[in-house]
């Protein structure tokens, strides 16, 4: 594909996502204690503002919305480019700027997981963006299937904000109802908002993310279809299921995925960074078409250095607040015994 796995994950996100926001930035709307500051009437009218400009940009760009990573709905709309845009060197790609991720990429290239990450080309002067390999210029046609790695998508940083300072989040109550009407609390549907770390818990158990430690985010096909309607996969049936249909017409290329699954748990058990870093919401990218076949290690957006005084990681222990332990190995042991049965 010439035009990079950005526009596959584009592509992915279904509609229904459009209203995502990020704490960070754009939540203010939905702070309880904003919110009390505001007239019912006032925050009605937001609330229809924000609904028109969703269905505008809906209407124009039905996958540019819908990024991944994208915040800002409106200033797609305006005309910005989101979180990818192509490179400036040929198999490259440009990514928005997180120093997390920065930090994490410039660790990496000097770690044994270096050939499992897309290599780090830097940031531009302005820090706008980081340079990064495009994963995809080798294959020709590929599939490509993004599994959010980890028992946990929240950092623990995360939850003591949320504890300390509840933010109540209207869009992940409403993505709460679309899967689920049942599933908000009285006091929620009261409140009509969920916290963050409420939202991503629940999204946790619906999934295969907090009994097998992975979850299916979304799955591009060579015909050009893709979905990223897993959000309820939550069986090992369910999981084979879709994997089957992942690789349908490409059985012969399972064992290359097999293979270098079982290097990347090898240069994980050398990696000091792994070793030393809480990797959560980060993804297993697997790719492959008629030839070849391989994963890599990407998003780090929320990969952090460990505290002073927390002893190494062991990734494959169950998590409890304050050891950061993420579950990554238990997810990696999953997937390696999922396309082990396979192949059988
Ligand atoms: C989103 C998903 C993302 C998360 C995002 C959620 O939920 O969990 O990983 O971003 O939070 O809305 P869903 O997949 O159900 O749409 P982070 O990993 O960056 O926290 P956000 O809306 O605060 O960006």
């Amino acid at each position: 594909m010439s035009t990079g796995y950005e526009n596959f994950l584009l592509e992915i996100k279904p509609a229904t996502e459009f209203g995502e926001q990020s704490s960070d930035d754009l939540s203010s709307e939905w702070d309880t204690d904003d919110a009390e500051n505001l007239s019912k009437q006032t925050l009605k009218k937001k609330v229809s503002a924000w609904g028109k400009i969703r269905t505008i940009v809906h209407q124009l760009t039905p996958f540019i919305q819908t990024y991944k990573k994208q915040r800002y709905p409106w200033v797609q709309l305006a005309g910005h480019q989101g979180n990818f845009k192509a490179g400036e060197k040929p198999g490259t790609i440009l990514k928005k700027f997180c120093a997390r991720e920065k930090e994490a990429f410039e660790i990496l290239m000097n770690d044994s997981l270096r050939p499992f990450v897309p290599k780090y080309y830097g940031s531009d002067a302005e820090d706008d963006y980081i340079e990064l390999e495009d994963l995809l210029g080798r294959f020709g046609n590929p599939c490509v299937m993004d599994c959010k790695i980890g028992v946990r998508t929240y950092l623990e940083e995360e939850l003591l904000k949320a504890k300390e300072k509840p933010k109540l989040r209207k869009d992940m109550y409403e993505k709460m109802l679309q899967i689920d009407r049942t599933a908000p609390t009285s006091e929620e549907h009261q409140m009509r908002g969920v916290t963050k770390p409420r939202y991503m818990v629940w999204r946790e158990t619906i999934s295969t993310t907090a009994s097998f430690g992975f979850r299916i985010e979304g799955v591009r096909k060579s015909d050009g279809t893709s979905s990223k309607d897993f959000k309820t996969t939550k069986s090992e049936p369910e999981v084979k299921v879709a994997f089957k249909s992942f690789i349908d017409g490409y059985e012969h290329i399972v064992k290359q995925y097999l293979e270098r699954l079982h290097e990347l748990r090898h240069a994980l058990e050398q990696s000091k960074f792994f070793s030393s870093h809480e990797v959560i919401g980060s993804s297993l990218l697997f790719v492959h078409d008629s030839k070849q076949a391989s994963v890599w290690m990407i998003d780090f957006a929320k990969t952090i250095p460990l505290p002073n005084g927390v002893p190494p990681l062991r990734h494959d222990v169950p998590w409890s607040v304050g050891n950061h332990e993420d579950g990554y190995l238990i997810g990696l042991t999953h997937l390696i015994k999922i396309f082990e049965e396979l192949i059988q």
